[in-house]
């Protein structure tokens, strides 16, 4: 009989741990950073103060996943029979342990989140009391937190938990709530754009096809949701959802808590709510235009129209990266070879072009390239979820797989609780070496 997940993870923290404990015994006082006042105003940009294993962004090459880039997960991650797109299991198989899953082990997780995925009624309950005007994200933080009460961690916390145990227990909790999320997320959807007429899952399906099933989508679409929850999984951990996630979680709040807390900060527009704003904005000018594609010059006009108007272009720019993001250009090869004649493809298409040049003219921003939200909504669209409000719940489930494998291992390694020091402005000015601004007029 194979060694099931839980087993593997278990020698590897076992192998871990030494290392983590040699370097904050041995190396402690080593200095890994300097921090500058820009840094501290400036939202701590590019300061080496965490720490994960399962993912590293490289501001010119983009996301690796235990080192892996995006194109050899998809490659080396086995798919299922008929499937371009690998298994999302698999991928939290490799996430968690820096292995690639054979066929066996990647379709023991399977059968695990099977396992798992009921959702108890009064979860339902609770989703069924929003009103349909609220935002598909608060109902799926809210479900998310609504099933706090299941937590196997508090439970077994409450009971006396040993610390070196912590990780079991947040394990167990992790694949409850994954299991789930899909199950969750299409019941949302249906509540609020389908008058509540439901599909139920299929047991027998994967992650991807068991969304796609339960959404009433046909092919490819179990592969759009394979491939779209694999490339929002993990994007290292100072992004504001990662770290929100690692932050509650540093103060023993369970999974549930967590991962509701990680949520709300994906909903953000600067964050993952930047996939609806592109549709939103790229049905604006549509409108505009009677659905004509605009000219170069005419797109040109738009752009620049928002950014006059003090706005942001939304799926352009990036706080770490300094390219294209390769999650964008794996979604645009999908859609070259699937869907090259649709006409948001093609408005969009039209923004990679016009964009960056518009950027840099315009100077402020650092990164004139387009992120991971400039494609990820116009794939959705064409295959019929045309809701834009619910494409940073699907960017959540995704997300989620990422943050719960990091909690795990923070816990396995023991990481503490997240403290980091504030100071004033006054603090900052003596730092600086500069007289207080109303000193210095009355001078
Ligand atoms: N359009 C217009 N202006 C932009 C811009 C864009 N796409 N991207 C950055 N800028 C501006 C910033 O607003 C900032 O302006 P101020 O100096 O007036 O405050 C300036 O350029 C410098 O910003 P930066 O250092 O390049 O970028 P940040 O690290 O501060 O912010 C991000 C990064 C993603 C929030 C920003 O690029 C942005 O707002 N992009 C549009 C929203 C978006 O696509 N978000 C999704 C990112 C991916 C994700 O996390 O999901």
């Amino acid at each position: 009989m194979k060694k099931t997940l839980k087993q593997t993870l278990s020698e590897k923290i076992d192998k871990q741990r030494p290392r983590t404990k040699k370097l904050l015994k041995e190396y402690g006082d080593v200095v890994v950073d300097q921090v500058t006042i820009a840094q501290v105003i400036g939202g701590m940009r590019g300061i080496k103060s965490l720490v994960t294993d399962i993912s590293y962004l490289d501001p010119e090459e983009g996301i690796r996943y235990r080192g892996y880039t995006l194109e050899e997960v998809i490659e080396g991650l086995p798919k299922p029979k008929g499937g371009d797109m690998p298994y999302v299991e698999g991928l939290f198989y490799l996430l968690l342990t820096g292995d690639f899953p054979n066929q066996e082990e990647v379709q023991q997780v399977v059968d695990e989140f099977s396992k798992r995925r009921i959702v108890p009624r009064f979860v339902y309950d609770v989703i069924d009391s929003f009103p349909t005007s609220s935002h598909p994200m608060a109902i799926f933080s809210t479900a998310i937190l609504t099933l706090n009460r299941e937590s196997v961690f508090n439970r077994q916390y409450q009971a006396g938990l040993s610390k070196k145990d912590y990780w079991e227990a947040t394990y167990e909790d992790a694949l409850n709530l994954l299991a789930k999320l899909p199950e969750i997320a299409a019941y949302i959807y249906n509540k609020l754009y389908r008058k509540g007429e439901r599909i139920l899952s299929d047991p027998n399906l994967d992650m991807g096809a068991n969304f796609a099933q339960m959404m009433g989508i046909e092919k490819p679409y179990d592969d759009v949701s394979r491939l779209h929850f694999i490339i929002h999984s993990d994007h290292e951990s100072g992004n504001v959802s990662a770290h929100t996630g690692h932050l509650v979680a540093s103060s023993l709040s369970d999974i549930y808590l967590s991962i509701s807390a990680m949520i709300n900060g994906l909903a953000g527009p600067l964050h993952g709510l930047a996939n609806q704003e592109v549709l939103r904005w790229l049905q604006e000018v549509m409108n505009k235009m009677d659905n004509k594609l605009p000219s170069t010059e005419e797109m040109e006009q738009f752009v620049w129209n928002t950014l006059n108007s003090g706005q942001v272009i939304p799926g352009f720019g990036h706080a770490v990266l300094r390219k294209t993001d390769p999650r964008y250009k794996l979604q645009r090869e999908f859609s070259q070879k699937h869907l090259p004649d649709d006409p948001i493809f093609k408005y969009a298409d039209l923004l990679y072009k016009v964009v960056p040049p518009i950027l840099q003219k315009h100077g402020k921003a650092k990164n004139p390239w387009p992120n991971v939200d400039a494609q990820s909504g116009v794939i959705q669209w064409h295959y019929g979820v045309k809701d834009y409000d619910f494409y940073t719940v699907l960017f959540g489930i995704g997300r989620s797989i990422g943050i719960c494998a990091n909690i795990i291992w923070d816990r396995a390694l023991g990481y503490p609780l997240e403290r980091p020091k504030s100071v004033t402005t006054d603090m900052l000015e003596k730092i600086a070496g500069i007289k207080k601004m109303a000193e210095a007029e009355e001078n």
